[in-house]
């Protein structure tokens, strides 16, 4: 470890996170920037402002994902950090922003002790994590690693009818640069755990080691509108029926399966939404996810013979298309053996752990070693504007970060 300990300023950090918070934020004090909409600019252009000023050269690769870098001593593959500042709908302040946010208030420490590291120093905001708009999510550090084509992504239309790449344009925010361009030497990604893991345990960091394998489908299911009033059960081809019983069957399913199998059926639209009529169709999406692939598999095939039984049992139509599959990942153990022993260093404890939630780092992990820091959610509560992280969880996650990205740098340090 240095001989002298540089730590981070956490009144900047926590004013800029509020400051974040506050673009476009809603009545009941949710985040709400969806990939690519003007809210999404706001916040962009927002931090950009920032990292200039922290004396970042930026770089906008060609979807959009933002990087700031550090020169270091040496030129060459960067130590690179960073995650999103797209939210879902009802986001609160701390996912992604604060990966984000701290990864600039390290760069900031660094400057403010006047260390100049051995290799640059990447901060990264990559393209619509979230995926609520366009999907899949992880979509930025997806095609920046290689996973997507890049004019697949451009090509992506949200429910909205928007395009990508026209929205990219729009905001003014489709870089020059090429993709992958910037491969990191490797990634560090700090987040919020978003799950109650560490609250209950009452413990203050995770080194995160694994990450869960996401399944994402939307379900159409055609039937027959009819009389709510006059149609006899036995004759009915009812859309919101089988909807219904997709859901509770995959809730039953997760529970049986237990492990960290989860299933989730977030939206579900019906038409014609009426009191006295039968629905004619339903789109649903269904979340599956298992930190192990042939689970994951199992629940998928689960869920298809299931709907094999309702088109033939209920006389519907059923469509579904994969709207996002990536397989469980298995982070670099020589990082996160890293970050568990700065940990060590700054006498923190810190436990390892899995990741339910899906991140920029799963994907960066196909080019680089990389591996992620937790801090503790209250309560386990996320993707809600009542996200809550401690400030000494975040001023600490900072920290840990900070001595983490200077050993990556250079492990004599
Ligand atoms: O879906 C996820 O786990 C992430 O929030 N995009
Ligand atoms: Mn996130
Ligand atoms: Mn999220």
């Amino acid at each position: 470890m240095m001989n002298f300990r540089p730590s981070i300023n956490f009144a900047r950090l926590n004013a800029q996170l509020e400051m974040l918070a506050s673009v476009n934020r809603q009545e009941d004090g949710s985040c709400c920037r969806l990939a690519l909409t003007d809210a999404d600019r706001d916040g962009r252009d927002l931090v950009v402002s920032w990292m200039r000023d922290a004396g970042l050269e930026i770089q906008i690769d060609r979807i959009g994902n933002i990087f700031g870098v550090r020169a270091g001593h040496e030129a060459g593959p960067p130590v690179m950090t960073g995650s999103h500042i797209d939210t879902v709908a009802t986001g609160g302040r701390y996912d992604g922003a604060y990966g984000v946010l701290a990864g600039l208030e390290v760069i900031r420490a660094l400057n403010d002790f006047g260390v100049k590291t051995k290799r640059p120093i990447v901060l990264g905001i990559f393209t619509n994590e979230e995926g609520v708009r366009f999907q899949p999510d992880m979509m930025g550090s997806l095609v920046f690693a290689g996973g997507m084509a890049l004019d697949e992504a451009l090509a992506v239309r949200a429910e909205d009818g928007a395009i990508l790449g026209d929205e990219l344009a729009r905001i003014g925010h489709a870089g020059s640069i090429e993709i992958g361009s910037l491969r990191p030497h490797a990634f560090v990604e700090l987040h919020i755990e978003q799950g109650p893991v560490l609250d209950r345990a009452n413990a203050r960091l995770g080194a995160v080691e694994n990450l869960q394998g996401i399944s994402w489908k939307r379900i159409t299911i055609r039937g027959t509108s009819n009389h709510a009033g006059t149609t006899p059960m036995n004759l009915r081809h009812d859309a919101g029926y089988c909807a219904a019983r997709i859901t509770t069957f995959l809730h039953d399913l997760a529970k049986k399966m237990g492990g960290s199998q989860v299933a989730t059926v977030g939206s579900l639209t019906l038409a014609p939404n009426l009191v006295n009529v039968i629905a004619r169709k339903a789109v649903l999406t269904v979340d599956l996810r298992n930190t192990a692939e042939e689970k994951l598999q199992e629940a998928e095939n689960r869920l298809d013979e299931m709907l094999d039984e309702l088109q033939s049992s209920e006389g519907v139509a059923i469509d579904c298309a994969v709207l996002a599959r990536f397989s469980p990942v298995v982070f670099d153990d020589r990082i996160v053996a890293l970050i568990e022993n700065v940990a060590r260093e700054l006498q923190q404890p810190i436990r390892r752990m899995t990741s339910g939630a899906g991140h920029d780092a799963q994907m960066i992990a196909r080019i680089s070693p990389a591996a992620m820091i937790f801090v503790p959610s209250v309560a386990g509560v996320s993707h809600n504007p009542s996200e809550f992280t401690r400030p000494e969880d975040l001023e600490n996650g900072a920290n840990i970060l900070l001595h983490t990205l200077v050993k990556l740098s250079d492990p004599t340090n």
